[in-house]
């Protein structure tokens, strides 16, 4: 079976409609879906764990009779780390390591300043008190999200980090509870689907309502994480991966060829894009995919992935490279060329940005240290990865002197009778000093 992968090149007229085509990628967002997940928002939040326990029977196969049985304890959690294969531990270790290394950068201090009438103004920044991760139970259960989502929150100084998972039939994966244990996660509930969203959002006797809910989801977590914004905070409605290869034509086609599959695999909606200004190259990586396709597990679901949504793309030059990676703004960009760093002034808008031919974005999934949650689908044009700065909040101080007060008294009292706000002004008013 063959592989047809788009071709564009930007000497064509159509490129830019072309482009967009390609680029052309909509959440569903069904109505059946939106009625069917605004019913389990309100039945969890009326009846609480009864309904929680009704739809985790039906939806994940399960006999459950109370939440107790759908609660993992932390000797459970540090079980499954201990009993993991060695090698599978000390990689889950290296990892935490190196992403908590990396987020303790991340941390915002909290300032003050004193101005010469000594009135004070600062910042007071502060953790979120608890929030939720949803883990995807099935073929995107990522022991890997699970320390990107927690471990910026345990950094950022949150108090209590409330794990949900769906276990349909009751099966628990165990890497994703010893990332959990490795990660700092205080309670898992082995609940998925809008009714976890619920229990977050709203709480029941036994699950703790939260203050912001994070982590990827299908259709249905990802419409009731929609539908809950406002009572709680969310992160992103994540859409599905994207890589992005920016290549001058001298690293290896096999390479290139993998780092392609690396995010084709993850679902037939995921985008892989390689630019390059050497055509040559292009039809080597092409060739290199042909030959690689038939190797991989997941090649079904590589080829669809690449038929439907993939591209080589011909520019002029490298500058016109970045130029078009741009206009992407992808989740992930890999500058494969011998000096990234003459081209990084050039990208303004990439989830992460993955410098040089040794970096593989897998590296960045796994271990470098950078979070692997960004945004996608062109919304690193006005979004980051996530961080610490999503689980604090700041707050402003502002104490004024006497001196202080008297002054912005007489500017907020002008204000406010121009609003004709009259309790604002005679508050400003009383602080303003007689002469
Ligand atoms: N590439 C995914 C994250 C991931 N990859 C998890 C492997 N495991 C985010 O775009
Ligand atoms: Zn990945």
């Amino acid at each position: 079976m063959t592989i047809e992968i788009r071709r564009l090149d930007t000497n064509e007229n159509d490129f830019s409609s072309e482009l967009e085509t390609l680029l052309a990628w909509e959440s569903v967002s069904d109505k059946q879906v939106q009625t069917i997940v605004t019913d389990i928002l309100d039945d969890v939040k009326t009846r609480g764990d009864a309904a929680v326990i009704e739809y985790s029977n039906r939806f994940d196969h399960l006999h459950v009779e109370n939440m107790d049985q759908l609660e993992l304890n932390q000797e459970q959690l540090e079980d499954a780390l201990n009993t993991l294969p060695a090698d599978q531990r000390h990689a889950l270790l290296a990892a935490a390591d190196r992403v908590r290394k990396y987020h303790d950068k991340q941390k915002q201090d909290s300032w003050q300043y004193t101005e010469e009438d000594g009135t004070l103004l600062g910042q007071k920044v502060t953790p979120l008190d608890r929030v939720g991760i949803y883990v995807p139970g099935g073929k995107a259960a990522y022991p890997s999200s699970v320390l990107m989502n927690a471990i910026p929150a345990h950094v950022a100084g949150v108090q209590e980090i409330i794990m949900v998972v769906p276990t349909p039939g009751g099966e628990l994966n165990q890497l994703v509870l010893a990332a959990a244990a490795v990660a700092g996660v205080s309670k898992v509930f082995t609940v998925g689907g809008a009714q976890a969203i619920a229990a977050l959002a709203y709480g029941t006797a036994t699950v703790p309502k939260v203050d912001k809910i994070v982590g990827p989801g299908n259709i249905f977590v990802a419409t009731a994480k929609r539908q809950v914004f406002g009572t709680v905070g969310i992160d992103m409605i994540a859409g599905p991966s994207e890589i992005l290869v920016v290549c001058d034509g001298k690293t290896d086609p096999d390479w290139i060829a993998m780092d392609l599959f690396s995010q084709a695999e993850h679902d037939e909606d995921a985008q892989a894009i390689l630019i390059s200004p050497d055509q040559n190259f292009l039809d080597q990586v092409q060739a290199s995919i042909e030959k690689l396709l038939p190797t991989m597990a997941r090649k079904d679901i590589i080829r669809a992935s690449l038929n439907a949504r993939a591209a080589l793309i011909k520019v002029k030059d490298m500058n016109e490279a970045c130029e078009v990676s741009n206009t992407i703004a992808p989740e992930h960009l890999e500058l494969s060329v011998d000096d990234p760093q003459a081209l990084l002034p050039q990208i303004r808008h990439a989830g992460a940005i993955f410098m040089g031919r040794h970096t593989s974005e897998a590296l960045g999934d796994y271990c470098a240290g950078p979070n692997h949650v960004l945004p996608t689908s062109g919304t690193a044009r006005f979004s980051s990865p996530l961080g610490v700065y999503d689980f604090q909040k700041r707050s402003s101080l502002i104490m004024c002197s006497p001196e202080g007060a008297s002054e912005l008294g007489k500017i907020a009292s002008v204000l406010a009778r121009g609003e004709q706000l009259e309790g604002h002004a005679r508050s400003a008013e009383y602080r303003i000093k007689k002469q």
